[in-house]
């Protein structure tokens, strides 16, 4: 299958899903108009991004059953998928609710869903249910499976970690305060494998493992000792596509400088900077004004901070090769699950 098909077939997947959401809605009686608003925010909120993770849990999948997606049957392909979308929607979740914490504009392109007309305040809400919708699907397909609880249980510890992330993302960008001694390459790492590497790569390979029962304790460990690190560079992309990427390129407008966050960029300014340089800085971070960010980019290019990145890309995706080679495959995990992730990453601009 090439991969805009395996996309379309998975999307349809979804629409599937909607249907049985609708129908668990219905079954309590729910009013016509609250099933309406429910359909709206999955289909707003959902499927509009790249679906890497979901499309990750099948791939993933299948390398470890060591068959082709096609050779799926439409049960176990439906099954995997459902494991694909609960990602999707624990995604659409945050990101519902990072955009109101972020003050953010847009999102894949369109506007983010609590600017919609009408939607305000029950985005909140909206958010929540989102997450309820990953429940209620594990539920109806997955209650009777020996790893349901592994699954529930894998979910919730991710969530945790990803809050936990999210909360130190927050806490470190004080919007009233703008002190850039409390920024480090440490503290970024910290906040990063949180708020992102947990859900984004651990996630989707782990909910693979269990379904295909290669799932024991050392093959979780050492996955994960590999899948953290490159969760924590993808996010330093995403830092880096905030302030280099163009809106077109990333479907969402950088906010990072306005909301004084704790990003990779602002840490390479911080140590690359003379004392000057380190002045305008903390002059012109963190504050709600164009002039002032665009100052803070003209910073990042006078000290090559682009340079500084592709140096740390190769560094950093070296280093992980190095790693993958080295993976224990005896216990029937593949080192190809790993290489797969790599290349959907690297080098991505968007
Ligand atoms: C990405 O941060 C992190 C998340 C989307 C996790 C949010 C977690 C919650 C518990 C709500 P980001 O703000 O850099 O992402 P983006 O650049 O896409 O807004
Ligand atoms: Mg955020
Ligand atoms: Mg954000
Ligand atoms: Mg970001």
């Amino acid at each position: 299958m090439s991969p805009s098909a395996s996309k379309e077939k998975f999307i349809n997947q979804f629409k599937e899903l909607v249907d049985e959401l609708v129908g668990i809605l219905a079954s309590y009686k729910m009013p016509q108009e609250a099933i309406d608003w429910f359909v709206k925010n999955l289909n707003y909120n959902t499927p509009g991004g790249k679906l890497n993770r979901g499309l990750s849990v099948i791939d993933t999948y299948c390398i470890l059953k060591g068959v082709t997606p096609d050779s799926l049957s439409d049960e176990e392909y439906k099954k995997v998928a459902i494991l694909g979308w609960s990602i999707e929607l624990l995604q659409a979740y945050f990101l519902v609710a990072d955009d109101i914490m972020d003050k953010s504009k847009t999102r894949r392109g369109q506007k983010c869903w609590y600017l919609v007309d009408g939607v305000g305040d029950i985005a909140i809400n909206d958010s929540f249910m989102l997450e309820a919708a990953i429940y209620a699907l594990l539920r109806k397909h997955f209650r009777g499976e020996s790893y349901y609880v592994d699954l529930l249980d894998l979910f919730h510890e991710v969530t945790f970690q990803t809050e936990l992330g999210q909360l130190l993302d927050l806490v470190t960008a004080d919007e009233e305060h703008v002190d850039l001694s409390k920024f480090s390459l440490e503290k970024h790492s910290f906040i990063v494998r949180f708020k992102t590497a947990y859900y984004s790569f651990y996630l989707p390979v782990a909910l693979a493992m269990y379904m295909s029962g290669v799932s024991n304790e050392a093959d979780l460990k050492q996955v994960k000792d590999i899948l953290i690190p490159l969760g924590e560079y993808f996010q330093i992309q995403d830092d880096y596509l905030d302030c280099f990427g163009t809106p077109e390129q990333i479907g969402k407008i950088g906010t990072d400088i306005k909301d004084n966050k704790c990003s990779w960029v602002i840490n390479q300014a911080l140590i690359h900077a003379n004392e000057e340089q380190r002045k305008d800085l903390d002059i012109n971070y963190g504050r709600k004004d164009d002039k002032a960010e665009q100052r803070c980019k003209e910073i990042f290019n006078d000290l090559k901070i682009q340079q500084i990145y592709q140096e740390y890309e190769e560094e950093a995706v070296g280093k992980i090769r190095e790693q993958i080679e080295k993976v224990d495959e005896s216990r029937g995990l593949k080192k190809d699950v790993l290489t797969s992730f790599l290349q959907k990453v690297y080098k991505r601009s968007k």
